[in-house]
């Protein structure tokens, strides 16, 4: 169990030797994506002000073009990634393809790629509603001195070596894990620190909350309609109760707190759903594992799927044990 109220910088030290491969980079790597995460949140704290300071398109008084949040928030990302020298390659959600760094480079021996959603909950960002930051690191599979290639970011989620989120909500937290349980530390604004404030996190066996955006509920294949049915009845704990902020990281977050399931199925509309596999659904997995929930595509494990390209989407269902196997259990039986 692991003691309240230390530092995540302190956490990380401490911590360093329990990692797989005890070089330090992890250590540095994780330190360098907690400097990207303070950037972002003063950018997104300052959303607010974009009707005073001017709109995205505009131009500011310093000649600079105003950049919406999310195209703000990958660049932050990524150069403060790149001027650490910490990572072979990222890739982002925003980005049409994977940016290498350095690879090439005899003297550059990093190991690691990371994958991230700079800004994720695209809807929310405009109207200061939470939303988050979703990030994923691998071991790069190609020799290091080489140029990373596709390879290094198609591996599946099962071969993570930490994941985590930020979310910007009535505070921000950074949440993550490498593979030795979840734990989440608050930012204290007013001196920049993250704070170890919820230890060894863990979603509860089940929970009464669902979320998902029922307004597609005729295009959902039956296995869901009928869960969503099931969630609504009378019985025991249910009904159950319906939140759906609209924002992958919160939704996650509260449900792992209070005890939930999250669920974009695929729909008429949208035969693998929306969420990506790389930059969202595998990391949540690998975090929601590890906080001893489950994730699914509704068939099987999210972090057995073998990824065929960089922003490929899949259905997802993730959350607390029990519940996930329910709704398994309902896409089985109709045959979805
Ligand atoms: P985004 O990457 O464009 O932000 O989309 C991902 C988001 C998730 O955070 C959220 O759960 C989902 O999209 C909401 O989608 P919808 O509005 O279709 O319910
Ligand atoms: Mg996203």
């Amino acid at each position: 169990m692991h003691k309240k109220n230390k530092t995540l910088g302190e956490f990380i030290i401490e911590n360093q030797d329990s990692f797989q491969y005890s070089s330090g980079e992890l250590s540095k790597l994780i330190n360098a994506i907690r400097l990207a995460c303070k950037v972002v949140n003063h950018e997104v704290n300052k959303a607010g002000l974009v009707d005073i300071l001017g709109a995205a398109g505009d131009t500011n008084i310093q000649g600079e073009s105003q950049q919406k949040l999310d195209v703000l928030a990958n660049e932050k990302f990524i150069q403060t990634l790149k001027n650490r020298e910490i990572v072979c390659g990222i890739a982002s959600e925003e980005e049409d393809d994977f940016i290498s760094i350095n690879s090439n480079d005899e003297k550059h021996q990093n190991k690691y790629v990371v994958l991230i959603d700079p800004l994720d909950g695209s809807s929310n960002i405009d109207v200061n509603v939470s939303v988050g930051t979703i990030f994923s690191i691998y071991r790069r599979v190609t020799p290091v001195g080489t140029p990373v290639t596709l390879d290094d970011f198609l591996q599946p989620g099962r071969e993570q070596v930490a994941a985590g989120y930020i979310v910007y909500g009535t505070s921000t937290m950074l949440v993550y894990t490498t593979g030795y349980g979840v734990n989440g530390f608050t930012l204290n604004p007013a001196i920049g620190t993250f704070y170890l404030s919820h230890p060894d996190m863990e979603f509860p066996e089940s929970g009464t909350i669902y979320s998902v955006n029922e307004g597609n509920y005729i295009h959902f294949p039956q296995g869901v309609k009928d869960y969503i049915k099931y969630c609504q009845q009378e019985e025991g704990d249910r009904p159950y109760t319906s939140r759906y902020i609209g924002s992958l990281v919160s939704d996650f977050h509260r449900n792992m707190i209070k005890g939930g399931i999250y669920l974009y199925p695929k729909s008429s509309m949208a035969s693998n759903g929306k969420l990506r596999l790389l930059y969202e659904c595998n990391p949540m997995a690998f975090i929601a594992e590890q906080a001893n929930g489950k994730a699914s595509n509704g068939y099987g494990r999210i972090l057995d799927i073998e990824p065929t390209q960089l922003h490929q989407r899949v259905p997802f269902f993730c959350g607390s044990k029990k519940m996930v196997e329910k709704a398994e259990e309902f896409m089985k039986a109709s045959n979805s």
